[in-house]
């Protein structure tokens, strides 16, 4: 049984007629009612009735993070700001947050989409859903929580931390459904191990993982070790949350982005051309049904292709490959997104510090760290030791306040960080994704 068999199984060309309606609709409404775009179109000499065509959509702007950044809080609002109803934020509490909007209408669609998401993993009402996904401003939570409940799942709502308890909790309570980052799942595991719980007293059969890049090796890892089915879900603020793509349990094989909400285009990051069907490029949503913040291709810097190939499950949307990487610097760490400049400013805003630094991520039982390697000027060098703690101490309070990861900060001598004589090689991500 599938969630919305009608809308998911839709022949390609009524897809199409159904798409071009609403962008049509959605192109009309964000030029009247977003400043933003209608200068947007002002600035273009265009105006909404030049879209005839689903293939005329690459005569329209494009949107950025940074244009929402700009218009922060509110100001992509294309409602009042007392119809919306919900308001969730990306990470980075610098000010520079993404926030997004959600009407009643937008919350019930997130909801009914996150429920076909979770049938698309084989979940039904008899499930019960372990939630791990952090609650609060970030979209996991919320998102599968709402889902599971539509579906008439019974939802944990056990958000981030306490792995302890989590999992104590996931073998008293018989869950059936995992839903957190692959990575938190894996520090599950082994927390299961140290707490002498053996993986055969779990009850689980899926998990739904997301939120940031894996593998299909750790897809493997992780389904051996639990003994599970692992599926990949997609998803991003800027857009919706969790459940705009995600991968069905019958093929495994690649996630279905549900095209009668998202409108999914590849373009080369570097032109901003659209390339042709099947090729390797970055990902740009437009949504087709949010009310209060609805985007016009949306740059999402993810890196995929679309798959056309019909799917053995029998939708027809078509599949995003897994991503496999990002067309700007953004780094996922432990699930929170992290711009490498964010960390830059903390450090020159700190006195003593070189602008001569290094991020360090790795993997280490299944969990990421952060290290930042930072070169202090002389005097502080030579310091006492306890005073060169201390200044470790408040840089790692800083980053942990605001970028919400806790970092360990490396102060190294003067000039022991190798320079350059192209681009700073600044990241060293060693975790292999
Ligand atoms: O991470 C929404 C989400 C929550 C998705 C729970 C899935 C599960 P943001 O915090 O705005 O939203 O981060 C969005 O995370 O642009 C990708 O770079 C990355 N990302 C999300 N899902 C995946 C995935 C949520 N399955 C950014 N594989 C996106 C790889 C992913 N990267």
């Amino acid at each position: 049984m599938v969630f919305d068999v009608q809308k998911e199984t839709l022949p390609r060309d009524e897809l199409e007629d159904l798409q071009l309606k609403r962008l049509k609709y959605l192109v009309q409404r964000i030029y009247h009612n977003v400043p933003f775009y209608y200068q947007r179109f002002k600035e273009l000499g265009l105006m909404p009735d030049r879209l005839k065509s689903l293939s005329d959509l690459k005569y329209l702007p494009f949107t950025e993070k940074q244009d929402l950044r700009n218009n922060y809080p509110f100001g992509m609002f294309a409602v009042p700001r007392e119809s919306v109803v919900r308001v969730h934020a990306s990470s980075g509490t610098t000010g520079k947050a993404t926030v997004v909007g959600y009407t009643q209408r937008d919350v019930e669609n997130w909801a009914g989409l996150m429920a076909r998401s979770f049938e698309a993993a084989g979940a039904t009402r008899a499930d019960i859903v372990h939630n791990a996904y952090g609650y609060g401003l970030f979209t996991g939570g919320l998102g599968a929580h709402y889902g599971a409940e539509a579906l008439g799942a019974t939802i944990l709502p056990v958000s981030g931390g306490a792995t302890k308890r989590q999992v104590m909790l996931m073998r008293d309570f018989g869950s059936t459904v995992l839903c957190c980052t692959p990575s938190y799942s894996l520090h599950l595991y082994e927390t299961a191990l140290a707490s002498g719980i053996s993986i055969t007293d779990l009850k689980l059969k899926v998990g739904i993982f997301g939120a940031e890049p894996w593998t299909e090796e750790m897809r493997n890892d992780i389904q051996n070790k639990f003994g599970i089915k692992a599926l990949d879900i997609y998803g991003l603020s800027e857009i919706m949350g969790p459940g705009v793509a995600m991968e069905c349990i019958a093929a495994q094989a690649g996630l279905h982005i549900w095209e009668d909400h998202f409108l999914p285009e590849i373009i080369d990051p570097e032109s901003g051309e659209p390339l042709p069907l099947g090729e390797k490029g970055e990902l740009v949503v437009t949504t087709l049904t949010k009310e209060a913040q609805p985007l016009l291709r949306y740059r999402t810097r993810d890196i995929t292709r679309l798959n056309p190939v019909p799917c053995i499950c029998g939708r027809t949307h078509y599949r995003i490959e897994r991503i496999t990487g990002r067309s700007d610097d953004m780094l996922i760490i432990r699930g929170v997104n992290v711009f490498p400049s964010q960390i830059e400013s903390i450090l020159m805003e700190t006195e003593g510090l070189s602008p001569h630094y290094q991020l360090l991520i790795n993997r280490e039982s299944g969990m990421d760290t952060l290290e930042v390697r930072v070169e202090v000027d002389e005097n502080i060098f030579s310091d006492e030791i306890k005073h060169l703690q201390r200044l470790e101490k408040k840089i790692q309070n800083h980053i942990k306040e605001f970028l919400g990861v806790t970092a360990k900060i490396t102060m190294v001598e003067p000039k022991s960080i190798a320079r350059s004589e192209g681009k700073a090689q600044r990241i060293v991500d060693c975790r292999k994704l």
